[in-house]
């Protein structure tokens, strides 16, 4: 066997002991349950090498859908235990639209779900097999969407917007530091719990006490708020316009119109409503000054300039024109997100001469390979394929020295968080298929 076969084998033996028999775990011991964006990287690798797992990740995934099109970020596995917040600090028993029958979070992920389920089919091997799929999938692909146009962009901006760190899939990233700081919390306000994740990785590592606090705060108010959208809206003080959020949306939209397509539907609705996120975020979230996009911040009317790797990311959904594109490859070349000389593993979450940049807690620094495989893709896309292909290297290097952990220290290359990280084989998986 070849080294990149090994490699391979290597990765599909972590989806294999991350799997339940129902869907795949994010990690072993840290995330027992299942994940929502997690579960279409999960797909995504699954695709190259069990055609039926990758259909059944995303089965599971939207067996668990609200009724008003919500995807919860969490499916909760009833038989396991060992992760907080659980059910019932969630309460969604509070809201008409969650399933009585299913335990989930009420917050959603960031949508690449018609993505994974497009790139199920272009691989599949079974054919009719996965234009079935598709064709159950695609009611609630389109409820999905529906669900965040509708009670996400009530001003019809063409943008969603996301209304708790989780929702970004970037818990703890600097983005949320101005919101978190505004957030106040009484003491009567302040919610008594205990993390698990702190006994299982190291702490310093993880999020901290005053970002768990508001995380859990901003959970309570949308229970006692009955998961109502508009009570919500009113109420939180986390309402943001999120540049990887809405990018990831367009690409969905673009993928959901070549579903349609496939299925003999009408794709024009979803290229139309692709176009009109892509318009938007070329609109209101791109900096022409400083060549990069920014979040939003509806709270206070303001964009959030801070520098993520994130922020790159439209180049996975085609949004950047030609010289957009060019402006923000020299951008991440210049200010040390990318480098060419391997001094350092490309590339770091954050910005790595930002305030509170850390190279090893969770996503103030690190090296996360989710977001890499985004990049590579978009660098891809434009041409930038020694870019993509540097990216590639790096995605390889880490895992081969380090093994598949949840992210990387920039500097050492280090593996932190958790080991046998599923999203992680995954997209190895896919990048050396
Ligand atoms: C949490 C599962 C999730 C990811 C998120 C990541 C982290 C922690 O782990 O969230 O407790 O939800 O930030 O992107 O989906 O891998």
């Amino acid at each position: 066997m070849n080294a990149t076969a090994a490699l391979r084998e290597q990765a599909r033996q972590i989806l294999e002991s991350n799997w339940t028999g129902r869907f795949t775990r994010p990690a072993p011991r840290l995330y027992p349950h299942q994940w929502s964006w997690d579960a279409a990287f999960i797909a995504l690798g699954w695709a190259h090498v069990d055609q039926k797992r990758a259909q059944q990740e995303l089965r599971h995934l939207f067996r668990a859908q609200w009724r008003n099109g919500l995807v919860p970020h969490i499916v909760f596995d009833r038989r396991a235990r060992g992760y907080f917040p659980g059910p019932q600090v969630w309460e969604t028993h509070r809201c008409p639209h969650a399933p009585a029958r299913k335990a989930t979070s009420g917050v959603v992920q960031p949508p690449l779900h018609a993505t994974a389920a497009w790139a199920i089919y272009q691989q599949a091997t079974d054919r009719s097999a996965a234009r079935a799929f598709l064709e159950e999938l695609f009611p609630k692909l389109v409820a999905w969407h529906d669900y965040l146009f509708r009670e996400r962009d009530p001003q019809g901006e063409g943008l969603v917007y996301i209304r708790h760190p989780w929702e970004s899939g970037m818990d703890n990233a600097p983005l949320w530091d101005g919101i978190e700081q505004r957030m106040h919390l009484n003491p009567s306000d302040r919610p008594r719990y205990r993390r698990v994740d702190t006994m299982l990785v190291a702490e310093a590592d993880r999020p901290t006490g005053a970002e768990y606090d508001r995380y859990v705060y901003l959970v309570r108010l949308f229970a006692e708020a009955g998961y109502d959208e508009a009570r919500i809206r009113e109420a939180c003080p986390f309402l943001v316009q999120d540049v990887l959020f809405n990018t990831l949306l367009c690409q969905a939209e673009q993928d959901l119109a070549e579903i349609a397509s496939v299925l003999g539907e009408d794709p024009e609705p979803f290229r139309q409503r692709a176009r009109r996120v892509a318009e938007a975020v070329n609109r209101c979230l791109w900096d022409e000054q400083r060549a990069l996009y920014f979040d939003y911040d509806l709270g206070v009317s303001q964009r959030i300039w801070v520098r993520m790797a994130a922020c790159f990311t439209p180049l996975f959904a085609s949004i950047p024109d030609g010289l957009q594109a060019a402006r923000l490859v020299s951008h991440l070349e210049a200010s040390g997100f990318f480098n060419w000389d391997g001094s350092r593993y490309s590339v770091p979450s954050y910005d790595p001469n930002g305030l509170g940049f850390s190279p090893v807690q969770y996503w103030r620094g690190p090296v996360w390979i989710n977001i890499n495989w985004l990049l590579i893709e978009g660098l891809a896309r434009y041409g930038y394929t020694e870019h993509a292909a540097h990216l590639c290297r790096t995605v390889r290097l880490l895992v081969e020295r380090h093994g598949f952990y949840e992210y990387y220290h920039p500097y050492t290359g280090e593996g932190h968080g958790s080991e046998q990280f599923s999203w992680t084989a995954a997209l190895v998986l896919d990048l050396l298929a």
